[in-house]
This record gives C-alpha cells, structure tokens and sequence, in this order.
C-alpha cells in the first residue's frame, strides 16, 4: 500500500497523455481530470438522462439488456431510475458522449492493443443517481473491484477501465467516491478477498476521498478497490449524480441479443447485489 495521499494530483487534460499522468495511474490505479466537460455539456447529459429515464418508466420494463435496473424515488416522490444500464441506448446525447474523442483517449491509459471503450459490452454506460431520501433504493456502495465480474465468468482477468464523468460536485457531503490506492497491483487474491463484495461499508483508514465537480472525469482501474460513501445529509444536498463508461481489453464481451419477446439473461454476477447495501 502507498502511503496515504489525501491531497492527490489534480490534472488537465491534453491531445496525449503526460509522463506525469501516466505514472500517477499506473502507481495509484486512479488519475483525476478537471473540467473535461463544459457546463453546457453537464446539462446536456443530465438532459439526456432524465428523457431516457422517462421511456423506461413508461416502458415498464425492469431490466435493460437483461442488467437489472434500480429504481426509486427522489425527495419529491417522483419515480426516478438510480442505476441506469446501456443508457446510450437509451439517449443519441450519452451515445455521442461516447464517441467523443476526448473520451475516446481515454483508452490509451492501458497499454493492451485491444483496449476499446464500449458501450455494448458489460453494463454498457451506468448512470448513477444516489440520492438520500425516504423512498431512494440507492444511497451508497459499499467495497468492491468492478473486476470481480470477470473472476466470476472464469475468464482471463484483462486490466479494464470505468470512466467517470461528474456531473455534480462529489465530495463526503453527498457520499463521495472513495478509493484505496494501489490495490490494482494486488493480483487475484487481493482482488477476491481484500473486504467483504458489497456488504463492508466502513471508512478504511488508507482511502482516498474523491472530490470532484460536475464536468470533471475520474478514471480508475477495474482491479481497484472502492466504494461510494453515505450521505449524511438528506434530499437534493446529497443528491449524487455520475455516469460510468468502461474500457475493456481483450475478446469482445458481447452479450447474447435476448431472445424476441424477452428481456435477456441477467448474468450471475449480478445476484451478488442481492447481497449489496446500496439503501440502508
Ligand atoms: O458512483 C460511483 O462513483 C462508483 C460506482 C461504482 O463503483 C460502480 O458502479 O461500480
Ligand atoms: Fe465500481
């Protein structure tokens, strides 16, 4: 473990990455860029969620390509979805997001030649909505890597990447993203057994709090170690909303199109948050 930095280095980005940035991550397993996004973009984005958001209340349906969705209500009561999966699916603005060369770049933080961002492949781009109110299904994430989805598939383990793009200021007042550094370079015991999947929710001394603002992005490694703190405060004060696009490497991870008529296989992985805390 590196020794505690609470103050870590902020960067900008550029047409390339710098010898700077690149070593940072490769140390910490998680590098930090301010203002990649302009507050127009910000808003476009969050626009695109709430009208995707709207077609999937009004289509009933519970899961998006067999991934399940959360679902719940805000501090107003209205219906709203939580944990958003294939929203590029969903929405031609988060779609064009992707493609977007800024993000695009960000591919080139792993080394394998077959690193791609893809919104086709895992759950596609998240969208994360945590919010502390009476009737929120999702106020937090306890530990986790988001590798352990391929340890659970048996598969090679390839390095990967989530790409986070903030689109509200993100510190402990509204949960916050906290990571333990290094732990990308533990391997797979470390990948299985540093804390409990999901169910450990508490502070380790050696996390690092992300603090961040809405049109910043926050790449971390998928071996990573993290979790998503609670809130303290209640209703829009601890509203937290931040959209994730994988980086994967490797064979292509394309999901069996469902069968006509049904929604898809939701893989086993994801029973493991039937054991999660995401609403206490
Ligand atoms: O909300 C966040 O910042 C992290 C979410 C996360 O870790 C996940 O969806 O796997
Ligand atoms: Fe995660």
């Amino acid at each position: 473990m590196t020794k505690s930095i609470k103050n870590y280095p902020k960067f900008k980005l550029g047409a390339t990455f710098t010898k700077e940035q690149l070593d940072f991550f490769n140390k910490n397993g998680f590098v930090h860029f301010t203002g990649v996004l302009s507050p127009t973009e910000v808003d476009e984005l969050i626009a695109g969620y709430e009208a995707a958001q709207e077609k999937l209340i009004k289509s009933k349906e519970k899961t998006v390509k067999g991934i399940p969705v959360i679902f719940g209500h805000d501090e107003n009561g209205k219906r709203i979805v939580q944990r958003f999966p294939y929203t590029s699916y969903y929405s031609e603005r988060i779609k064009q997001l992707v493609l977007d060369s800024r993000i695009q770049g960000f591919k080139h933080l792993l080394t394998e030649r077959s690193s791609r961002v893809t919104d086709s492949e895992r759950d596609g781009v998240v969208f994360n909505h945590y919010v502390n109110s009476k009737h929120s299904r999702f106020k937090q994430m306890g530990w986790h890597t988001d590798s352990i989805r391929e340890v659970f598939y048996a598969k090679k383990v390839f390095p990967t990447l989530n790409i986070g793009i903030y689109l509200d200021n993100s510190s402990a007042v509204n949960g916050g993203l906290r990571v333990l550094p290094a732990t990308h370079t533990q391997g797979l015991f470390g990948m299985l057994f540093t804390k409990m999947y999901y169910r450990n929710t508490k502070e380790d001394k050696n996390e690092v709090l992300v603090v961040a603002k809405p049109g910043d992005v926050v790449v971390h490694h998928g071996h990573i170690w993290h979790r998503v703190g609670h809130s303290e405060h209640t209703d829009s004060v601890s509203r937290r909303r931040v959209m994730y696009i994988p980086v994967l490497c490797g064979p292509k991870q394309k999901r069996k199109p469902p069968k006509e008529g049904k929604t898809g296989k939701t893989p086993i992985y994801h029973h493991l948050h039937a054991f999660a805390k995401f609403d206490q």
